[in-house]
């Protein structure tokens, strides 16, 4: 394949992220040449990303790449690929819900999934972890509406619904919940519970850390001392969770937490893993709510936890709410509302290669 002429794509916001969403055909199929690609499109390494689309930014860096379905039980593939910002790296180590919510309407647009009159629910494999998750997407005459009354935090005015479900996703990338066998872990002298509830994530107490949980994102990535000892502890908590060597991975994500400030359950603070983020990630909120209602962790006992199945996670810019569906200790379904909107359909032209 050429690039010469273009390469087309789809460039979409999907809930408080942005993503290049290309079919697998109009990219090279060797995984090698495609980072490569990839990284020329973004403009990394390069911290503006200043040659490419990527918004020198990691929540504005990602690529969502969709094919027909591999499997029965699904309608549309999935892969989710970060493209490191200031690195020379692309990885398909951790899933994106919050890019998911951009699939189904992309999938639409592409013509890989038919519309329905109305509403479209779509089922997508999410080829990064084996899950399904479903989408239902707004359809009206058979096409993607974009505008509606949805809001969600993070992202200005309002826009069509994008309805998320996960059925099951415990230990979606991990293999359990609760990867070392038990809720509470020490290392490097701090308590911290390392689960995964579709994100490896590790739960860490702001106060152990010295801080109040309400930091905001630019003044945490300021305090070099506390990046170091959060790296560190990730650095170790990446082998404890079956991830092996995470020094050149994006999982797992470090959360402060701290009782709540507002009307939410928590407070969260998210290093994801080097930058923090300006809200929560969907699949990292999942795995926060999961964490609350896990006796033992270091998340319960600063959760004020809710009556019925809404969990109201707070991060930066607001708050996240996710339903829990729950049978006894297990969670069988976790839910979310997001929007999504298509910001351009076009050809790329990629910048040069810079990685040799
Ligand atoms: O946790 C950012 C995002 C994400 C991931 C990140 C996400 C999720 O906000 O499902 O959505 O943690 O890298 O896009």
């Amino acid at each position: 394949m050429s690039d010469e002429g273009g390469i087309p794509c789809l460039w979409m916001r999907g809930g408080t992220s942005k993503a290049a969403v290309f079919l697998a055909s109009d990219l090279p199929s060797d995984d090698m040449a495609r980072d490569k690609l990839l990284l020329r499109i973004m403009g990394s390494p390069d911290p503006r990303q200043i040659d490419g689309i990527g918004g020198g930014d990691p929540l504005c860096s990602k690529v969502a790449i969709l094919s027909p379905p591999s499997r029965a039980d699904a309608d549309v593939d999935y892969l989710f690929l970060q493209v490191s910002v200031d690195q020379p790296r692309v990885t398909a180590a951790q899933p994106c819900g919050n890019i998911l919510a951009a699939v189904g309407p992309a999938a639409i647009e592409r013509g890989l999934v038919a519309a329905e009159d109305r509403e479209t629910t779509l089922r997508i494999h999410m080829c990064n972890t084996g899950e399904i998750a479903q989408a239902t997407v707004q359809t009206p005459d058979g096409r993607v509406r974009y505008d509606g009354r949805a809001e969600i935090d993070g992202v200005p005015a309002s826009h069509a619904p994008v309805q998320l479900l996960f059925n099951n996703i415990a230990g979606a990338v991990c293999g359990a919940m609760l990867p070392t066998g038990q809720p509470l872990d020490e290392i490097n002298g701090v308590a911290c519970t390392l689960i995964d509830h579709g994100m490896p994530v590790v739960l860490l107490r702001a106060a152990d850390l010295g801080l109040s949980g309400q930091e905001s994102p630019d003044a945490l990535e300021a305090m070099d001392s506390i990046k170091a000892q959060i790296e560190s502890i990730r650095l170790q908590a990446g082998p404890l969770m079956g991830l092996g060597d995470v020094r050149d991975k994006s999982i797992p994500k470090m959360a402060l937490l701290a009782p709540p400030a507002g009307d939410g359950i928590i407070a969260t603070r998210f290093f994801i893993p080097h930058r923090v983020h300006k809200g929560i990630g969907v699949l990292a909120a999942v795995s926060v709510a999961a964490g609350c209602v896990t006796p033992g962790s270091i998340a319960q006992p600063l959760a004020a936890l809710p009556q019925g199945s809404s969990f109201q996670i707070e991060h930066p810019t607001g708050m996240t709410e996710v339903f829990l569906e729950r049978e006894g200790a297990r969670i069988r379904a976790a839910g979310l509302l997001r929007t999504a909107r298509k910001l351009m359909d076009g050809q790329l032209f990629p910048g040069p290669d810079r990685t040799g």
